[in-house]
């Protein structure tokens, strides 16, 4: 088994960052596998950034726009390897399938492009100079998660185009570690809290190799020990704990420690926020207090580093949105590098955590088709939606397995917008929101993002689930300019779901025009900041209207880079900011707004 738990390193467990300048070459022909070049090195590489994505690095067009296998290389040194240790090699994600090889050997293999992907090269792996190599490959289809397709030029060029409303950013994307293990390593823990009076009931479990005894302590942020527990599983009682509150958390610190006759076999310690959530009626609930989203739909998404993860970058997304006022966000449409919600549980931000289950609808301009409710079937006559299903359900449990401990994490999505209104839809989904159930320890809800072709009266996926995300475009893909129109079509689609599922809450997942920085104009016009604010506002006094709506996750938070074509003006121009992280004019209204709310 490989642990999948987040690098760490203390006096037994060693993690050593592989991020650098690699060797990379792109592979048109797919020549490498049978050239040996993970066997030989490869042939006349240039150098490429980890993380990072490549499309935006470069200067010609058939780069940025390339799709097929691409190879990345490096040297990997090894200072020393005790007996009985373990070594692996873990890729935050690699974008959207690998195999990798360490001294030419193949370690292992991943399917998908934003989860994890470990692993172990104990028998391969020797003391000094070691090369890993990564096959990666970027195309899509229908049952690659997300979905697409590869369209093939006259002159053979071939290019991926997603069911998606985001560019196909494709390499290693996150963080590469050098992991070493003791021979008998802790593989996995969760948590779930319960609250009393005034006191936390925290039971834990954990997942550890051989037949040591397990320890577990709580301490707080002073380092002063709160509570212990001895045994694979138990639970810890904390006195008068310090809740993780929304926007203003509180971490302790948990030590798991798996000994054997007092030796200490491995350690690994994690942040815990006490917390629950629930849903109650119409509410949402942490620690029993309901608590209504203020956010946005995210992308990975910045100049420059395409879809590569960066510090910076998270950094000040974190201080936009506070700035305005925010509490949450959606993980659209795919789980986000892993230090997102590190620094969201600092933060005190809600995650809602979706899983890539996007494109799950047959266009290569879903937004319009799905804006304006004219999408099409799709379980029904996909090429092989068992092993789309295998996709998408090995994806859900992935992001849960890794995100479970997270106390940002209040819920999960299990797609965006796909199509629901089918038998064939309904058999598709039912076996993935099970499964989520089934895996969460801490029995999150579990929801999906409904489309306007997903309408009360056709949509057959809601009942699965606990709370209801719309995706509505009321005043831009349908009756864009007219915003009295616009509403009016709005509050009947509600009032039909009031009716239609009473007793649910409903949050808003998607709402938002695109908007120019440029663009300034009175009256206002589509595409004008003028036109993005009087939309918003529109939005807000509807969701006033009523009470079981309890969110607003406004689309987009910033301005992301697309695929090209005649609705996209080099990108989505949905953002409240800019792509450089700049407000936009409309983002004053929602501080005004949120910092009441
Ligand atoms: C849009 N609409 O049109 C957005 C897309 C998004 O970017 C959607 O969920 O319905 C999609 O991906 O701007």
């Amino acid at each position: 088994m490989i642990s999948e738990l987040y690098p760490v390193n203390n006096e037994i467990r060693r993690a050593q960052l592989l991020d650098g300048l690699w060797r990379f070459r792109f592979d048109p022909r797919g020549e490498g596998e049978g050239e040996a070049w993970a066997e030989k090195g490869l042939p006349d590489p240039i150098s490429m950034p980890v993380p990072g994505s490549f499309a935006d690095l470069f200067t010609e067009a058939w780069q940025r726009d390339y799709c097929g296998d691409f190879w990345y290389e490096t040297d990997v040194y090894l200072q020393e390897l005790r007996p009985g240790q373990r070594v692996f090699i873990r890729f935050g994600s690699v974008t959207h399938r690998c195999q990798v090889y360490l001294n030419g050997r193949k370690a292992g293999e991943h399917e998908g492009g934003f989860l994890p992907v470990a692993v172990e090269v104990t028998e391969l792996a020797r003391v000094g100079r070691n090369r890993l190599t990564v096959r990666a490959n970027n195309e899509l289809n229908e049952t690659s998660i997300p979905c697409g397709a590869v369209r093939t030029a006259a002159d053979g060029s071939r290019r991926a185009q997603g069911y998606f409303d985001f560019f196909n950013y494709a390499g290693i994307h996150r963080s590469v570690w050098l992991v070493q293990l003791p021979e008998q390593a802790i593989q996995d823990y969760s948590v779930t809290c319960r609250l009393e009076a005034d006191e936390a009931e925290i039971r834990y479990e954990t997942d550890a190799e051989g037949d040591g005894s397990i320890r577990v302590e709580l301490r707080d942020r002073e380092g002063a020990l709160v509570a212990s527990g001895e045994g694979r599983q138990g639970s810890l009682r904390v006195r008068n704990p310090h809740l993780w509150q929304v926007r203003n958390a509180y971490l302790y610190t948990l030590t798991v420690c798996l000994t054997r006759e007092g030796r200490t076999l491995d350690r690994y310690d994690a942040p815990l926020g006490i917390r629950t959530v629930a849903i109650e009626g119409q509410r949402i609930l942490l620690n029993g207090q309901p608590v209504y989203l203020k956010g946005f739909g995210k992308h990975e998404d910045a100049e420059i580093l395409g879809r590569g993860f960066h510090w910076a970058v998270a950094k000040r997304d974190f201080e936009c949105m506070k700035w305005i006022g925010a509490n949450c966000f959606r993980t659209s449409h795919y789980p986000y590098a892993e230090e997102w919600y590190q620094m969201a549980d600092q933060e005190g931000f809600l995650i809602i955590d979706e899983a890539p289950g996007v494109g799950l609808m047959r266009s290569f301009a879903n937004f319009a088709a799905a804006g304006a409710g004219k999408s099409n079937g799709f379980f029904g006559d996909c090429p092989d939606v068992e092993l789309l299903q295998r996709n998408h359900r090995a994806a859900v449990e992935e992001m849960i397995r890794r995100d479970k401990n997270h106390p940002s994490v209040i819920a999960w999505s299990i797609f965006n917008e796909a199509e629901t209104i089918t038998q064939a839809a309904e058999d598709y989904f039912a076996p993935l929101f099970e499964t989520a159930r089934r895996l969460d320890p801490q029995h999150r809800p579990v929801t999906g993002v409904l489309e306007k072709t997903s309408s009360p009266d056709r949509c057959r996926c809601w009942p699965m689930m606990d709370f209801i995300c719309l995706n509505r475009y009321y005043g831009w893909y349908i009756s864009g300019g007219d915003l009295q129109e616009a509403r009016r079509q709005f509050e009947e689609e509600m009032d039909q779901w009031a009716e239609k599922a009473p007793g649910v809450p409903f949050v808003f997942t998607e709402f938002g025009t695109d908007t120019l920085d440029s663009l300034h104009k009175l009256p206002s016009v589509m595409w004008s900041q003028e036109y993005q604010q009087e939309y918003m506002e529109m939005h807000f006094s509807v969701f006033d209207r009523y009470p079981f709506i309890q969110g607003e996750l406004a689309w987009n938070f910033a301005d992301f880079q697309t695929g090209q074509g005649i609705m996209r003006v080099n990108g989505n121009k949905k953002g409240l900011f800019s792509r450089n992280r700049q407000p936009k004019e409309a983002a004053w209204a929602f501080r005004r707004r949120w910092m009441e709310k």
